[in-house]
């Protein structure tokens, strides 16, 4: 247990969950004195150990907060069970917990009309990477300007800090963003390992080092999307156009017919360039189909499953 005082800036921090926890242990080896809660308990013991100070509850940890109170719980709504009843006047309000960008505005609303300034963060890391610089982590920041500066040092002993506006909603929508590309990705590994899943004599480990090349090399055409997108001028600079990634898209599904691999992953971006092709636009690249996208919201079945 450390007994030294710190002259580190303290830090609350409600939510011991994965990443949670991982964020105590990078706030405590960086030397920051820390006040944790969870609901359940038990959760905390390891960190007492090292030097934390459990809070009897979420209303104590807050009302005995010197530095930012950071939220690191599962959802929105758990972040409201758990401030309700803590006096959130004159308070650092830096919630870490995923949500989307209408739950950080109206979180942020809810936290000024109590007094409390607020930041919103999406953390692009998985829990092993929180404290190690090197390992490219970082989070979403958007909010207040000054409570980021007053507690970068803080937030910078975790991970690395990417401000994208006052906007407190923009940092939930740059991380589901990513995130959802992300989502793209893993479909589309996910249908390449099911094609090929069935032959015997293929060696899964060089077609997973051959896949991973591919995707990277190909990651690169998400910056050239930009310039397109901020133009208006889907057909600039197109190197592969979108009627010959049509035509393509018919062998990948008579492939995956071929495979007896259900083509459901990607039939749906499928049908986007074929409509779009249909309209008229075969010359235009990728950037051309987010138009097309942004239009349609999701049908009412794809709401989620909670
Ligand atoms: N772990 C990851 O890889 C990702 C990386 C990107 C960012 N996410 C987001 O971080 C938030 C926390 O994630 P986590 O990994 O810590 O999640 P869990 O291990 O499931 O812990 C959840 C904590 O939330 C507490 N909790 C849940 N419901 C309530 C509630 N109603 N009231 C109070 N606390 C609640 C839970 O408490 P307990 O179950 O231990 O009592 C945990 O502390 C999350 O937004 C990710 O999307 C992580």
């Amino acid at each position: 247990m450390h007994t030294e005082t710190s002259t580190k800036t303290p830090v609350t921090l409600l939510g011991l969950g994965d990443m949670g926890t991982a964020l105590a242990r990078a706030w405590l080896a960086a030397g920051h004195p820390l006040t944790v809660w969870n609901r359940t308990p038990g959760k905390a013991d390891p960190l007492v150990r090292d030097g934390a100070r459990a809070a009897a509850s979420a209303a104590e940890a807050v009302a005995s907060a010197a530095g930012p109170v950071v939220l690191c719980l599962l959802d929105d709504a758990s972040v409201g069970e758990t401030l309700d009843g803590a006096d959130l006047t004159g308070k650092d309000v830096v919630n870490l917990t995923t949500g989307t960008p209408a739950q950080a505005r109206r979180r942020a609303g809810w936290a000024a009309e109590r007094g409390a300034r607020f930041l919103d963060g999406g953390i692009m890391a998985v829990p092993p990477m929180i404290g190690q610089p090197e390992s490219g982590g970082y989070v979403f920041y958007s909010g207040d300007p000054d409570l980021l500066a007053r507690h970068r040092e803080v937030l910078e002993a975790v991970a690395g800090v990417e401000f994208v506006g006052a906007d407190p909603g923009h940092a939930a929508l740059y991380d589901v963003a990513l995130l959802s590309a992300m989502t793209g990705m893993f479909a589309g590994i996910t249908h390449a390992f099911a094609l090929v899943g069935g032959e015997k004599e293929l060696d899964l480990a060089r077609f997973a080092g051959l896949l991973t090349e591919w995707l990277a090399a190909m990651a690169p055409a998400g910056q050239e999307m930009a310039a397109p997108l901020a133009g208006g001028d889907h057909t600039e600079g197109v190197t592969s156009n979108l009627a010959m990634m049509a035509a393509a898209n018919d062998t990948f599904l008579a492939t995956a017919r071929e495979q007896a691999v259900d083509p459901g992953l990607l039939v749906p971006y499928m049908e986007l360039m074929r409509r779009r092709v249909a309209q008229g636009h075969g010359d235009e690249g990728l950037s051309g189909l987010v138009p097309l996208l942004a239009s349609q919201p999701a049908p009412a079945t794809w709401q989620g499953n909670r």
